[in-house]
């Protein structure tokens, strides 16, 4: 990535994945915090898209264990489509969700241009939750439980498939970070496909930095780092505007280390900020912290280095 990074704001308006409506007014709160001034201040290159266009919301019951299937396949169809288009430009896409379920969008792009110029795939996966839910563990049928399943072949063929690829990742890929909620059988399955999850008891235990040069071990130039930020990722205390709020998460100084230690490593080459919910925030504060992280992953330092 060179040092102004080109970075196309991609907003996907919609909440039909979630379990409680307004995450489908976040791409517009974050606007309204001003984040494309804020990355515009740290020398980024920025271009607004403006807004992506699917179905809306029906808010029906789950059917075969999935709430919305043919919505959630018709939203992550126009969101992996927009983002490879910017990677083919060799922009850094930013998606404004919306929530979760379009990483299964984003990422299959993702994956599908580092197939296509032989790059090298990590993805940080900074959330409450481990997404790693099935139709058949999930308890609730929402598919913003199930992206990275998904994503790692479990799932519906729609989903599984999107990007033409079959699984569009490996577990091996992801590393997880500030997870503290994981439903019973999901936890099964997280262990058996051997993913790689920092909770919060080992960031409590051996602090944000280590957790960092763990989970950005072996990035060399030839690895595309993708970020899924999900803003319940943070202690409720600091993000109240999220639809699924867990107690217990990491500080704004533990988030900023985290956002720092990735810019430092010059890799990031896509981003997913997610699940912002505006009806449930105060004052849109929920959305000036994410805004905040978000410049400094994009190289803002509130220390006082050269
Ligand atoms: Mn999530």
């Amino acid at each position: 990535m060179s040092s102004a990074p080109r970075v196309s704001l991609i907003g996907a308006p919609t909440d039909v994945g979630a379990g409680v409506r307004g995450a489908s007014m976040g791409p517009e709160a974050l606007r309204v915090a001003q984040l494309q001034p804020a990355l515009e201040a740290q020398g980024c290159d920025v271009i607004d898209r403006g807004n992506l266009s699917g179905p809306p919301n029906p808010w029906q019951p789950p059917v075969n264990g999935y709430r919305h299937l043919d919505e959630v396949v018709a939203w992550n169809q126009v969101v992996h489509e927009a983002v490879h288009a910017e990677l083919q430009q060799g922009r850094l896409p930013l998606l404004l969700g919306g929530d979760h379920c379009l990483g299964i969008g984003s990422i299959s792009a993702v994956a599908r241009y580092c197939r296509e110029t032989g790059k090298k795939l990590r993805v940080l996966w900074l959330d409450a939750h481990a997404d790693f839910n099935t139709n058949t563990l999930t308890p609730t049928g929402n598919v913003h439980g199930m992206p990275v399943a998904v994503l790692c072949g479990h799932g519906p063929q729609a989903l599984t498939h999107l990007g033409g690829h079959h699984p569009a990742i490996k577990p091996q890929m992801v590393r997880q970070i500030g997870i503290r909620s994981v439903d019973a059988g999901e936890k099964r399955l997280v262990h058996a496909e051997n993913l790689e999850v920092f909770d919060m008891r080992y960031i409590d235990e051996m602090g944000m930095r280590h957790t960092m040069e763990m989970a950005l071990a072996l990035l060399d130039a030839q690895t595309h780092l993708h970020v899924s930020f999900d803003v319940d990722f943070l202690d409720a205390e600091v993000a109240p505007g999220v639809g699924t709020t867990v107690r217990g998460g990491p500080t704004y100084r533990e988030a900023q280390l985290c956002m720092e230690m990735i810019a430092d490593t010059g890799r990031l080459g896509s981003l997913d900020v997610v699940e912002l919910n505006p009806a449930l925030d105060v004052r849109n504060q929920t959305a000036e912290v994410a805004v905040d992280l978000i410049a400094s992953l994009f190289g803002k330092s509130t220390l006082m280095r050269r």
